[in-house]
Formats: structure tokens, sequence, C-alpha cells
């Protein structure tokens, strides 16, 4: 297999360089695809911006946040000033990170591709964070420099209190007072343009920690080629989209999903994108109909709470919707197109990964698989010895293809790359047409009187339900069966517990209808033998179900009801 082509290093802090898992712990790279054949020596931010404007294409319209409209010409001449602000005012060298905390706005954008311009790398931070968790993110990326939407300081500032390494934090975005940002002001005091750093093919470019439903986040590390490279791979060969194309999206610029969705992708092949700064389902719908949006991505649970309102909505400019995130319901699915005519492009992705890996589009969609793998990558279902399973039987997905996992120093790189695969810690099942089937989060499988049921296989039952807004299926001890199935349900908007079909008149009549409801459809020891009414599910801020803090309180509830029974 052709090896990327790669220059000298421009960062002059070898920090990143520096804690790259050591290279038999890579995985192993696919680089035979033609469209990959880049320098060994670029900027991605001179491939996603600054060639628009030297090619000619400058006057058109790069992004749209609120009232603010800019064209590639003008995102172009902010990013180099902020590029200015970092190298000239705070001495910034190529190889630094820079903590990026943002709404998903113009200035946002400008930060990114000004850190990327200087040689730094970018190392974004979800808005809702707090500040132990941007402390423990600045110590394993040593982020001496922060870049931060004035609404957003509160936690940082806070993280400073903790942390020795945060020195020097700029402040950007609308403030208390009527005054500009201290980054607005130093930029107005630039002169216009900037030389980008000519950093390595193979430099870092961005540190992206995992949203992580468990544990301590990590930190990946990509290159600048690997933004192309998933450009390249997943998008140009899966999406059919075009300069005219309008993107939005409602997930955070520090999640790659939205990164690639809303900047990456829409700016490879010099389109738009319009951000939504709050994206509730209505608003996200609102835009579409402003903006003339004609690429939606968004989460799955998203498409499932903008349904009940599509009607109040003109949606003619959509043309493609993306879900990645979870699993997207077959039940979703199939509501979604009804109305709309769409059909919902699902993808996996992983933040390891950068971006998506298997997907399927258009006549290729099998509703209710998550698709195959696209162009440029390679998946297989394993067993726990890493041989193939037959098609049909589940097992570990394993996947490799021009991006992969490199952790910032984390012990966890031997977890998720085996054999040069990278394990994405997902069980899934493979047809006989090579569509691969989501069954469930290695860890939502619940083992139950000796059977193997999947999660999100319930869930899915459940959903059809009109009464189920949402829901969440995890395993709940029993000394009997070991572990029970048992379901959280959060009630469509509207319906009360007494009123499910069964015109019963308590909640027990409405859990008694869903259980049976279940039974048939999915095999019956599936069914949820418990089911809890609750007002909403815990979730991550990528919008993902925390089923570990579910199962977590089951297993106390377990204990307390073993310490509090008779004889103990
Ligand atoms: C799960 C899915 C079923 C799966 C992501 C697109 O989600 C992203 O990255 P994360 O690191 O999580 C990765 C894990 O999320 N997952 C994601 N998409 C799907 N499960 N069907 C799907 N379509 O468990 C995976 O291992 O937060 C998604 C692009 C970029 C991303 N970072």
């Amino acid at each position: 297999m052709p090896k990327p082509p790669t220059g000298p290093t421009a960062h002059l802090d070898t920090f990143a360089g520096d804690n790259l898992p050591p290279e038999e712990e890579w995985p192993e790279l696919l680089w035979d695809l033609p469209e990959l054949d880049y320098p060994p020596v670029f900027n991605v931010a001179t491939e996603l911006l600054d060639r628009h404007v030297t090619e000619g294409r400058g006057e058109r319209p790069a992004l749209r946040a609120g009232a603010t409209s800019w064209s590639y010409r003008e995102l172009k001449e902010s990013a180099d000033r902020v590029a200015r602000v970092l190298v000239e005012d705070l001495g910034l060298v190529p190889g630094n990170r820079v903590l990026l905390r943002g709404f998903n706005d113009a200035m946002s954008v400008a930060c990114w591709f000004g850190i990327l311009k200087a040689g730094g790398i970018v190392v974004a931070t979800m808005p809702l964070l707090r500040a132990r968790e941007l402390a423990v993110m600045a110590e394993k990326a040593r982020t001496r420099f922060a870049l931060c939407d004035r609404r957003l300081s509160e936690e940082l500032t806070r993280a400073k209190a903790v942390t020795a390494v945060l020195e020097r934090t700029v402040g950007f975005g609308p403030g208390p007072a009527a005054d500009r940002g201290e980054l607005e002001e130093r930029m107005a005091a630039k002169t216009g343009g900037f030389e980008n750093v000519a950093t390595a093919a193979d430099d870092v470019c961005l540190i992206a920690f995992t949203s992580g439903t468990t544990g301590k986040p990590k930190g990946t590390m990509h290159f600048h080629r690997d933004l192309l490279a998933s450009a390249d791979s997943f998008f140009r060969g899966t999406l059919p989209a075009g300069p005219e194309d309008v993107f939005c999206g409602s997930a955070p610029l520090a999640f790659t999903f939205g990164l690639g969705m809303e900047v990456v992708f829409p700016f490879r092949i010099g389109a738009s994108a319009v951000f939504c700064e709050k994206p509730s389902p209505e608003a996200l719908l609102q835009t579409v109909e402003e903006a003339g949006v004609t690429v939606l991505a968004t989460a799955p649970t998203a498409y499932r709470a903008m349904l009940p309102h599509l009607e109040r909505y003109d949606l003619s400019s959509l043309r493609l919707c993306v879900s990645a995130g979870e699993t997207l319901p077959r039940a979703t699915w199939e509501a979604w197109h009804r109305v709309t005519g769409l059909g919902i492009v699902d993808g996996i992705g992983s933040t390891e990964m950068f971006h998506i890996f298997i997907s399927a589009a258009g006549d290729d969609i099998r509703p209710g698989a998550t698709g195959r793998p696209v162009r440029g990558y390679q998946a297989m279902v394993v067993d726990e010895d890493f041989r193939p399973v037959p098609p049909g039987e589940v097992g570990r997905l394993a996947v490799r293809g021009p991006t992969g996992c490199r952790y910032l120093a984390d012990e966890r790189q031997r977890e998720y790359v085996v054999n040069g695969w990278n394990l994405t810690g997902d069980t899934y099942r493979v047809d006989e047409d090579g569509y691969f089937w989501f069954e469930a989060r290695s860890d939502d499988m619940i083992l139950s009187s000796g059977y193997n049921i999947s999660a999100p296989e319930v869930e899915d039952a459940l959903l059809e339900h009109p009464a189920v807004a949402e829901c969440a299926v995890v395993a709940t001890p029993d000394e009997e069966r070991g572990s029970l199935v048992k379901a959280f349900v959060v009630l469509a908007a509207g319906v009360e517990p007494a009123e499910g079909r069964g015109g019963g008149s308590r909640p027990d009549d409405l859990v008694k209808e869903l259980q049976a409801f279940v039974k048939e459809r999915i095999a019956p020891y599936k069914y949820p033998r418990a089911i809890e009414l609750v007002d909403a599910l815990p979730r991550t801020e990528t919008g993902k179900v925390q089923r570990f803090k579910l199962r977590q309180r089951e297993e106390e509830r377990a204990r307390e009801r073993a310490a509090a029974a008779p004889g103990s």
C-alpha cells in the first residue's frame, strides 16, 4: 500500500509530534485513491479557504450566521487578521495548541482558520463544557493560548484557576458592554494578508477530544491531510453536492461531525454554510426555510424532534439530509421520508476516524442499515479472536481507510487499534450484499437469560409507537435472569400516561400496551420487562444517550433493594 507523501515539519513546538503513538501502534492507512494525491507540504487552510479567493471565487458566499454574511474573501481577511494577532501579538509559533471556545458562528470559523494559517493546532471545546473538563483538555493538549467567545468565558476563567497551562486568553464576540472583544480590537489594528505557514501534510492541525459517553476524554490527533482525505473520500464519494449548495447542521464545530458537515466539506467544494446559534428543532427548520438550505446534517433525535413541526415550514430547498452520531431508527427514517420525500443518509463516523466511514445515499439506502464502507475505506465484522464472522452473524466492527486513530499520549490506543484496524467499540452484522447493520455499542448489548439483546433494536420497536417521543433501553440487574431489559420512555407531547390506545386509566395500562406492541414487532424475549416513564434522557453534548448513566442508576437501585431486603 503506498504511503502518503510528507515533507519536513513546520512545527517549532514539537509537542504534538512527540506525543503521537509509536508508529507500530497506528492503524494501517489505505492511500490508493488517485484523489488523495496531495503535495508533501501544504496548509489545509489554503486548500479550504485561500484557494477559492486566489482562483477568483472570492465574492462567492462562504458563510451566514445571524446578521453576518461573509464571502470567501471576507472570511479570509478575518482569518488572516486572527493569524496575525496570534503570531505578532501573542508570539504563537507553529505547533502551539490553541484552545478555541465559541458558538457555531462567523468569528469561531475565522479563529479556526486563523489558528491553522499560523501553523497552530486547534483544540476546540464544546460550549456546554465545564471548568473541570476544560482544565483536563488544556492540560492534556498543553494549550497556552485560548481564543474564547466572551459569552462562554466564565467556565474558562474557572478552569484557569485550577491549571497553570492556560497563560493567555483573548476574548471575542459580544460582551457585557457594547464594546468589541479584545480579538476584534487587535484584528482591526492589523493590515490584511497573511502568508500561511507551510506545514507538512502530516503535521497535526487538530486535537479533537472524544465526546465520551464514558471515561476520561481522549484527544484524537488529525493531520492537515486527514481533513482533505475525509472530504475527498467519504464526502465526495457519497454526497452529490456542488458549489451552489447551502449546508446547515446542528452539531458544535468542536464535534468533528459538525466540523466536517459545516466547514470542511462545504469549503472543500466552494459551497456555503449557514450557522444556527441555538439549533433547536424549530430553529433548524426556520433556518432551512429562510436560508434555502440544501444539505442538512443533524442527529437522529433531532430528525425525530422535527417531525411534528414539518408541516409549518417550506422545506422545498432541501435535497440531502445526513444523520450521524447514533443509529438512525428505521421508524424515524420512514416518518421523515413520508413527509419530506427525502431518504435520510445515515453514516457512522467517529472522532478517531475524523468522520464517516460507512454510509449510503440515494437509491443505495436500505432503511435501517448504516450502509456500506464509503469510498477509500474497508470494514469487516470480527469475533473475539479477530476472525471475520460470516454474513448475518454479529461481531465487532473493524475499519481502516485514509484516516485513523492516533490518540494523544493515551494507552487506549492499543484498544482502539488492533492488527492495523480501528475497532470502534460497536457491534455490527453484515448481510449478503455487504450492508452493515448496527446492533449496539458493544457495552449496550444486554445479556438476559442467556439471550443477547441489542438495546437499540428494542428502542427502534418502541419508537414506532406514537406515544413514544424518545426512549433508551438498558440492562437492569435481576437475580433470576442476570439482567432484565428495561426501557426509559419519554412520552410524546400531549400524551398522558392514561391515554394509551388501550384506553385504560393508569400508567400501567400504557406500559402494558407498549410491551405488547414491542412483542408484536420483534422476538418476544426481547420485550422490555420494565418500563419507566421519564421526562428526559441523559445525553452528551453531541446528542448521544448516556445509557451508562441509566445502567449505573439501575445498579445502585438494585444494591439499595438488596440492602433493604429482610435478612440482609
Ligand atoms: C456511534 C453511530 C450507529 C458509534 C461522529 C460522524 O459520532 C461521532 O463520533 P463520536 O466519537 O462517536 C463515535 C461512536 O458513535 N455512532 C456514530 N454514528 C453512528 N452508531 N449509527 C451511526 N450512524 O458508536 C461510534 O463508534 O462522538 C459521527 C462523523 C464524525 C463523528 N465524530
